[in-house]
């Protein structure tokens, strides 16, 4: 196991820690460290279900890496992904994720170069991202989006109340810094498509008028519609040509996205929930969409992540990745590795972190006139401060629930 021929040289994993902590929110987070005193970090946050992967990482995973070579990290995905018989889904996904990451991480720390030397190097300078602006209406929603463009940034993603509904997921009334979670119990939002869809437009005609035609703008949808109601959302935000219209429909079914690409030139994104190439194959090589946006952490890492991306290129379908603040300055930083060494790289969701969770993961990435870099430091570029970690305990929290108006359940 693990011994290569004629290097004689081996890099054992002796040690695989799990270190759940929640500075300002909840995230968990794979430490493996080899025999010479290098570690890795994986992001395994899944937000909302954090401690199901905590508990298949510490009680089923790491006990198999001990003692395995930490240099063989396509063969550990294989193992991980064929050994465990379950495949796929997202528990067991983001927890081969957080291997695959800190592998990648100790290679690029033991080799003495940054991630994304050793994906082929960068394809661009700098990485564009988008931030999220939201208000309560289209008044608070106008001066979010005014000051993220006083920030440097070229894309910026809209969300807003809309009139007649109490609270909507996705809308963080004007703050820099936004939380989709809730702690202890879920609030549930109250939905109709009918008054969203007769709203949005309005949003993007104003935000058109506001800030001309060459700001990136996005709208995320959040899986809330039908394919038919997407498709007359998408033909009606035709005039104001949207980057994206991102998760119009759940995904499941990946031909309803047959249905919406009929009726609209709006480009699509969607897969921030997907977990491998079998949720988006159809989807790419049916040319469905316009932008993949599945993430390190929950697609099973930067490895297979790779293998998606190449199937995407060949279909048109450029990268779009999740980038959440549920998903860790580790997952952010494996992204933008993996952002710069792709050639078909679209654009990076970048929700920026509170201060407390910047302090707690000390990064290299940086931020400059909207685009982002993960810095020159071998490895990923980010670490933990474990005593810092160890300060701020984890506290369960969930994901907001959606209802109709009459009480029924809806998706997000
Ligand atoms: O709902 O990260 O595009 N971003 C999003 C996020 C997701 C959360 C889920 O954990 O849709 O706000
Ligand atoms: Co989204």
């Amino acid at each position: 196991m693990g011994e290569e021929r004629g290097s004689g040289l081996t890099m054992r994993i002796v040690d695989g820690k799990v270190i759940v902590c929640s500075p300002g929110r909840n995230f968990v987070t794979l430490k493996l460290t080899t025999e010479d005193g290098i570690y890795g970090l994986g992001d395994a946050t899944l937000n909302g279900r954090e401690l199901a992967v905590a508990a298949y990482l510490s009680e089923h995973v790491v006990p198999l890496l001990i003692g395995r070579d930490a240099r063989r990290i396509e063969d550990i995905w294989q193992y991980l992904y064929k050994g465990a018989y379950w495949r796929r889904g997202p528990v067991t996904m983001a927890s081969i994720g957080a291997v695959d990451t800190a592998l990648w991480d100790i290679k690029g720390k033991a080799l003495n170069v940054p991630v994304y030397q050793l994906l082929g190097g960068a394809c661009r300078d700098a990485v564009m991202v988008y931030g999220h602006a939201s208000g309560a209406d289209i008044e608070e929603t106008v001066r979010a989006v005014a000051e993220y463009a006083r920030l440097g940034y070229k894309a910026i993603r809209a969300q807003s109340g809309i009139p007649g509904l109490g609270s909507t997921y996705g809308v963080g009334h004007g703050k820099m810094y936004y939380e989709p979670t809730e702690k202890d119990a879920p609030t549930e939002n109250l939905w109709s498509s009918e008054l969203y869809m007769n709203f949005v437009p309005r949003l993007f005609e104003r935000l058109r008028k506001e800030f001309g035609s060459d700001l990136h703008l996005l709208h995320d949808v959040h899986h809330r519609l039908t394919p038919i109601e997407a498709g007359r959302l998408g033909k009606e935000l035709e005039p104001y040509h949207l980057f994206w219209l991102e998760d119009p429909v759940p995904a499941e079914l990946q031909e309803s996205f047959r249905l919406i690409r009929q009726h609209t030139t709006t480009p699509l994104a969607v897969g921030e929930v997907f977990n491998s190439i079998y949720d988006c194959q159809r989807l790419i090589q049916e040319q469905l969409i316009d932008y993949i946006r599945m993430a390190v952490v929950h697609s099973g890492g930067i490895s297979p992540l790779r293998k998606i991306a190449s199937l995407a290129e060949m279909y048109h379908v450029r990268t779009g990745a999740h980038g959440a603040v549920d998903l860790s300055p580790v997952c952010l930083a494996a992204g933008l590795h993996f952002d710069l060494s792709v050639s078909n790289f679209g654009i990076q969701e970048y929700m920026r972190h509170s201060e407390e969770t910047d302090r707690v993961f000390p990064h290299s990435y940086t931020f400059a006139e909207g685009m982002m870099h993960p810095g020159d430091t071998p490895g990923l570029g980010v670490d933990l401060d474990e005593k810092l970690a160890a300060t701020y305990a984890y506290r369960r929290a969930y994901l907001p629930i959606n209802r109709k108006l009459d009480g029924t359940m809806h998706s997000w």
